[in-house]
């Protein structure tokens, strides 16, 4: 019996070893799996996670089902800064920041905000997508990041719910919400507003309770984020360009296969390329929207948009000493160049 019972133990025991080693020979879809969370701060009908789906779904088909992306809409995983700090620590694997907030990273890149810089999308392309944009990108890997692409969150406009803005003198005295980042703070406090600066997930609520009067977002971010709720007027400043950041975490971008940052490179580009256009037509449309919507819209003369930037001078120069004036001289020799 002994005897029996050995052999049937050796038997089990000679089963289970083959079977583990045939397993971490890898039946090829589990063995290299990649699971990875991305997170994004706006909601599911906003470009920017709407891009994030795309890039996901192109992931997964360019690793031939390896690569499993699950994204995270809506601050689910954190704010911006938060998700920049999960990313460097190994916890998250991407997300798709404002460059604004990259900025307290890297404070290069804090330049794309400065005020009234680019003079369109086409420009903005230009400049982010060649040399001087992967000069910034280049910045990250020694903050634990790793930039894949610029996308575009766009052309930053004023809504606020006391009056409509026709000059740089109506914004005074109001309460703004900027991003947490010290050029939006300087820029409307510039302008004579009081900045209150805070992540986008807390900003419904505090337009809401009247805690601000005030924010500045792109078309886009104003109707996803349902704004239209709490802001009865929309001032077209277009007074920055806001770019957003696919980046990865470094830590989980260096455990990759090659293959593997391969397939999410190629990704990327083409994620990037329909993030961008879907910006662009829904950018196009929500002007109209949000009027049906119940916001009184204005245009801002470019008098008076010039006005906004003569004043805000003195902010201009102190962010381009902060950002760099060699850093500053190449953004703008780059803008220079760049088609509009
Ligand atoms: O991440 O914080 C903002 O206003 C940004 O436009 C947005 O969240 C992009």
């Amino acid at each position: 019996m002994k005897t029996l019972t050995k052999r049937i133990t050796l038997n089990t025991l000679t089963a289970a070893m083959v079977g583990a080693a045939l397993f971490s020979l890898g039946t090829p879809a589990m063995a290299q799996e990649v699971k990875a969370k991305l997170g994004t701060s706006l909601p599911e009908s906003h470009p920017q996670t709407i891009g994030a789906r795309k890039f996901a779904e192109l992931a997964d088909k360019k690793s031939n089902g390896r690569i499993k992306i699950t994204v995270y809409s809506s601050a689910q995983l954190g704010s911006d800064q938060q998700m920049q700090a999960a990313m460097r620590g190994g916890t998250q694997e991407f997300s798709v920041p404002s460059t604004a907030t990259l900025a307290n990273l890297v404070k290069e890149f804090g330049v794309i905000g400065l005020p009234f810089s680019f003079a369109s999308e086409k420009q903005a392309d230009a400049v982010l997508d060649g040399p001087f944009g992967q000069s910034l990108m280049a910045r990250l890997p020694e903050k634990g990041l790793v930039g894949l692409a610029f996308w575009e969150n766009g052309f930053r406009n004023f809504t606020n719910s006391k009056r409509p803005i026709q000059k740089a003198e109506d914004m005074s005295g109001l309460k703004v919400r900027t991003m947490q980042n010290n050029l939006y703070i300087d820029l409307f406090n510039g302008l004579g507003s009081n900045a209150v600066p805070m992540p986008v997930n807390e900003l419904f609520t505090a337009l809401e309770t009247r805690a601000v009067d005030a924010q500045e977002n792109p078309f886009t971010v104003v109707h996803a984020q349902k704004f239209y709720d709490v802001q009865k007027y929309l001032s077209v400043t277009g007074h920055a360009y806001d770019a957003l950041a696919l980046v990865a975490s470094k830590k989980f971008w260096d455990g990759l296969k090659p293959e593997d940052r391969t397939a999410l490179q190629a990704a990327a580009v083409e994620a990037t390329a329909f993030e961008r256009q879907t910006s662009r037509e829904l950018n196009g449309k929500m002007r109209g929207e949000l009027v049906k919507l119940g916001m009184q819209v204005n245009d801002v003369s470019d008098a008076e948009r010039q006005r906004m930037r003569d004043k805000l001078a003195p902010v201009i120069a102190k962010h381009q000493a902060a950002v760099g004036d060699e850093t500053a001289k190449e953004f703008f020799a780059a803008i220079a160049k760049a088609p509009k």
